[in-house]
């Protein structure tokens, strides 16, 4: 072949290479909405066993929500990992997320079904935990406070500027509070509750997690979390301790979506199919992340808050994670309580 036309052959095949759709094999996008550290486990897993490349990015539930909904014209995302439950419900039914009946669905908790059959197939549950608080016990002790053991402590004079928890129009642990209170106490008093402690509050983070990473750090004296996310501050050494509230308390159904349109599709069946399987599950101890697995066949780290020793509200995934009243639910915060002045 004249060199001439051998370069421009060769020139075309990588050009052709280099512009292989992003639906080619061999690639996923994850959005991941655990903590950092189980998300690059899992990356790392599932790409050493398939050889799958993933690109991974770490949001909060709500932000990723946001991101797929925006997206959904073009669809960037192929599998939105992790996060509270309420969210991937909100997608399922604004129809952001994709049908897939995994075989694993077989060996999943009834709890974790709920999730899929709520949503008609578009979401599954992969984990479980409780909501509650964790306070730094220095902090406690320099203020010579008594330790708290119950939501309606949290609301008292002497912890005002003393309480973090997250924006719940951002993560979805802080709108498990919100519709835990509202569910607990009934809407209106849920709101004044949320009022009173919106006063005791220093500071609303953008990730759930994050107050109880500055109450380990001495930055605030309580954080308001999912207990799991307090055991893991506990177990790097941190002075926590962890409080599941003596009126009861809300829990979360950690979820997992295909997202509509996803150009990997294949891929993404893939990684579900993986993220259910029960050896998969049991690595999140690695990652020090304690939730409670959905495989009936894993077995849940030693760690993990034990849902049947928690005083548990119904927590009513159904209308919590519906549109109408996420959408509500936030308004009425941002109105009612964060713009209040503290
Ligand atoms: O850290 C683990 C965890 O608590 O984070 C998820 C949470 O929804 C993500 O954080 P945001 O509150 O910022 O949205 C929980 O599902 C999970 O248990």
């Amino acid at each position: 072949m004249h060199s001439a036309l051998l370069t421009a052959s060769c020139a075309a095949a990588l050009i052709g290479a280099w512009a292989l759709p992003a639906g080619a094999a061999g690639r996923l996008t994850l959005y991941c909405v655990v903590d950092e550290a189980w998300c690059q486990l899992m990356t790392t897993e599932f790409e050493k066993e398939t050889g799958i490349s993933v690109a991974m990015t770490r949001k909060s539930s709500g932000e990723t929500y946001a991101q797929v909904k925006s997206e959904a014209d073009n669809p960037k995302g192929d599998v939105w990992w992790g996060g509270t439950g309420d969210p991937h419900l909100q997608a399922a039914e604004e129809g952001l997320t994709e049908v897939y009946e995994s075989p694993a669905n077989a060996d999943l908790h009834d709890w974790a079904l709920a999730q899929y059959q709520a949503s008609g197939g578009r979401t599954v549950g992969i984990y479980a935990g409780a909501l509650g608080f964790g306070y730094n016990t220095e902090l406690l002790a320099q203020k010579g406070l008594e330790a708290p053991k119950c939501w309606a402590d949290l609301i008292k004079p002497e912890f005002k500027g003393e309480i973090q928890m997250a924006n719940p129009n951002s993560s979805g642990t802080a709108y498990t509070a919100l519709a835990t209170f509202v569910q607990l106490m009934g809407e209106e008093e849920g709101f004044d509750y949320l009022k009173a402690l919106h006063a005791n509050i220093n500071q609303y983070t953008k990730s759930g997690s994050a107050p109880i990473k500055a109450a380990a750090q001495g930055e605030t004296m309580v954080g308001i979390v999912f207990q799991h996310d307090a055991v893991t501050m506990k177990a790097t050494g941190a002075p926590i301790e962890v409080v599941s509230p003596c009126e009861g308390t809300g829990y979360e159904i950690g979820s997992m979506s295909i997202i509509a349109g996803a150009r990997n599709i294949e891929e993404a069946e893939q990684f579900y199919d993986f993220a259910l399987r029960p050896d998969v599950q049991e690595k999140a101890r690695q990652a020090r992340s304690y939730q409670v697995p959905s495989n009936k066949n894993a077995e849940p780290p030693p760690e993990s808050p034990k849902l049947s020793d928690i005083k548990l509200i119904d927590y009513d995934f159904a209308k919590y994670g519906s549109s109408e009243e996420r959408s509500r639910l936030l308004k009425r915060w941002d109105d009612e309580v964060s713009a209040l002045p503290r």
